[in-house]
Formats: C-alpha cells, sequence, structure tokens
C-alpha cells in the first residue's frame, strides 16, 4: 500500500468511529431514521473531505479531537447529498457505494428524513463546544460550511445541473457548475481544516486556491471514470458515446483533452501549497490521489 493510501485510511478509521459515536442506534421510529443515516453515513466511501480537513488542519499543529469533528460534519453533508440525489426525484439510483441506496432499503420518506437529519447534525457538532473553545472560530466554520451546502454552493449546483439536461453548457458554464456542485464542499474541507487550525488569513487564501483547482479535477476525472463505466457497458471506445445528453468535460474537451486538464490542474493545485513546505505533503498526496484513483 502507497503511504498516502496507509494515510487516508487511517484518517478514515478515525471519522468512521466517530461518525458510529454521533449516530448511536436506538430502538423505535426514532430508531428507523438513525439506522437509515447510519445507512447513508457508515461504513463506504473514500472519506476524502475529512481527509482534506484533517490534513489542513495537521498543518497548524490543531488537535485530532477538533479537526475529526469538522471532517464529520463536512461527510455528513456529502452523504446528505448523496442520499437525496439517488432519490427518484433526483438521479434514482438503485445503488450507492456498492449497496441498496437508502430509499431502496428503506423508503422514499425515510430517506428523505435521514438526509435532513445528517444535514442539521452536522451544523449541531459544529455548534458543540467540543469543536473549538472559541464561539468565533465555531461560527466561522458553520458560516463557511453553510455557505458551501447551499443554494450558492452544493444545492445552488445541483439546481442549475438539473434544470440544465437540454441546455447547451460552454466550458465556462460546466466549471461554474461544478465549481458549485462538488467543489464548494471540496473547498470547504481545505478552508475548513484551516479555520479549525486557526490558520492566517493569507493560509487560508491559500488552502482556498488549491482546493478550488483540487475540486474541479476531482469533477473531471469523475466524468473520465463515468465514461469509461459506459464505455464499457457500450463496448465503445470511452469518450464517444458516453452521456451525450448531459453536459460533461467529456463532451466539451474529448477524452485527452480532460485528461491533460485535470492534470494541469493537480500540478497547479499543487503549487498554491509551496509556502507550506514539507507540511502539504499530505494534502498534495491528496491531489495525486484525485488524479490516479480508479473510483
Ligand atoms: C441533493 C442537495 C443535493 C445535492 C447533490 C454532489 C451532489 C449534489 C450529487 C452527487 C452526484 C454525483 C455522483 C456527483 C459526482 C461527484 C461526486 C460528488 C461523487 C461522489 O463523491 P465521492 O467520489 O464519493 O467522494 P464517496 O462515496 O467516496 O464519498
Amino acid at each position: 500500500m502507497s503511504a498516502f493510501a496507509s494515510t487516508i485510511k487511517e484518517t478514515a478509521a478515525l471519522v468512521e468511529d466517530a461518525l458510529d459515536g454521533f449516530l448511536p442506534t436506538r430502538g423505535g421510529p426514532l430508531g428507523r431514521v438513525v439506522d437509515a443515516m447510519r445507512w447513508g453515513a457508515l461504513d463506504g466511501g473514500k472519506r476524502l473531505r475529512p481527509f482534506l480537513v484533517i490534513a489542513a488542519a495537521d498543518m497548524f499543529d490543531c488537535p485530532r479531537s477538533r479537526s475529526v469533528r469538522v471532517g464529520c460534519a463536512v461527510e455528513m453533508i456529502h452523504c446528505y447529498s448523496l442520499i437525496h440525489d439517488d432519490l427518484p426525484a433526483m438521479d434514482d439510483s438503485d445503488l450507492r457505494r456498492g449497496r441498496p441506496s437508502v430509499h431502496k432499503k428503506f423508503d422514499d420518506a425515510t430517506a428523505i428524513l435521514a438526509g435532513d437529519a445528517l444535514l442539521t447534525q452536522a451544523f449541531e457538532i459544529l455548534a458543540e463546544k467540543e469543536t473549538h473553545s472559541s464561539g468565533d472560530v465555531r461560527c466561522a466554520v458553520a458560516l463557511e460550511l453553510s455557505r458551501a451546502a447551499g443554494k450558492i454552493g452544493m444545492v445552488g449546483g445541483q439546481m442549475i445541473d438539473i434544470y440544465a439536461e437540454q441546455k447547451e453548457f460552454d466550458i465556462e458554464g460546466i466549471e461554474e457548475l461544478q465549481r458549485l456542485k462538488t467543489g464548494a464542499l471540496i473547498r470547504f474541507s481545505a478552508v475548513g481544516g484551516g479555520l479549525i487550525g486557526e490558520a492566517s488569513a493569507d493560509e487560508i487564501a491559500a488552502l482556498a486556491a488549491y482546493a478550488e483547482d483540487l475540486g474541479l479535477a476531482f469533477q473531471i476525472v469523475d466524468d473520465i471514470l463515468d465514461a469509461t463505466a459506459d464505455a464499457e457497458t457500450l463496448g465503445k471506445p470511452a469518450g464517444q458515446d458516453a452521456e451525450m445528453d448531459k453536459a460533461t468535460f467529456i463532451k466539451l474537451l474529448g477524452m485527452d483533452g480532460a485528461k491533460s486538464k485535470a492534470a494541469d490542474l493537480v500540478e497547479r493545485c499543487k503549487s498554491h501549497l509551496d509556502r507550506f513546505g514539507d507540511a502539504a505533503e499530505p494534502l498534495k498526496g491528496a491531489a495525486d490521489f484525485v488524479f490516479e484513483r480508479k473510483s
């Protein structure tokens, strides 16, 4: 296993334990929503966003007891978005992370409530004193996450995406959509790690620049993986027929163009961290991981 793979595994285990503790099982109707939250949030996923929070916070010697909580908050928001995205009214997916999606395992109403409860619990965790002794720091993190998750962030991006199915996108349009839909939470993760570690404004700006390029690279790689999977299903070369009704980087740039843009973004995102020296190696490793990932 590469050094980076064992580092992300180690932080994922910390996050898994903390999420498990935040979602204690119980009986009755309340137990049903908690079971659905657990199904949607535990035991799966790469935990990339919490990794970014923890690795960014580590650079400023922030105690893990704090950064893991911020990592759990952003992972809860991410899992809520996946649960809602899988619903019949949105992407209508039966599977998530290799097993039945929450509405398939439970039902639509339970999936909606489980997503809502993960969303609200994320902010409960951030507001609690254990996250930071300073109310100002807790508030700054919560403000940043609410903006990243809401109408000027992920929800706004999802809205544009849903209503854009028939629209022609140019490269600026698709970059703007993805900056909101997937980029905003990735940006939050690095910036939130800086905030909880009490980084300076300049340091936060460098983390934001890193994460903005990383978020775009992440989405381009996601499009490449989707197009490759579609092509395998259709038995055609990747990029020729992949989801041509939907705006993707592959449609606009071609497979080779998309790969080269992702590679350039990954190199550029790492350069924003040069000022941090060796302390930034885990975040630079995350960028390579995003580029090389297979799922
Ligand atoms: C429903 C409000 C609302 C928003 C949904 C992000 C999103 C918005 C929907 C997800 C659709 C999707 C699959 C987008 C592609 C990029 C993406 C977010 C992939 C999943 O993230 P990973 O690869 O997943 O980090 P894991 O399972 O590893 O956590």
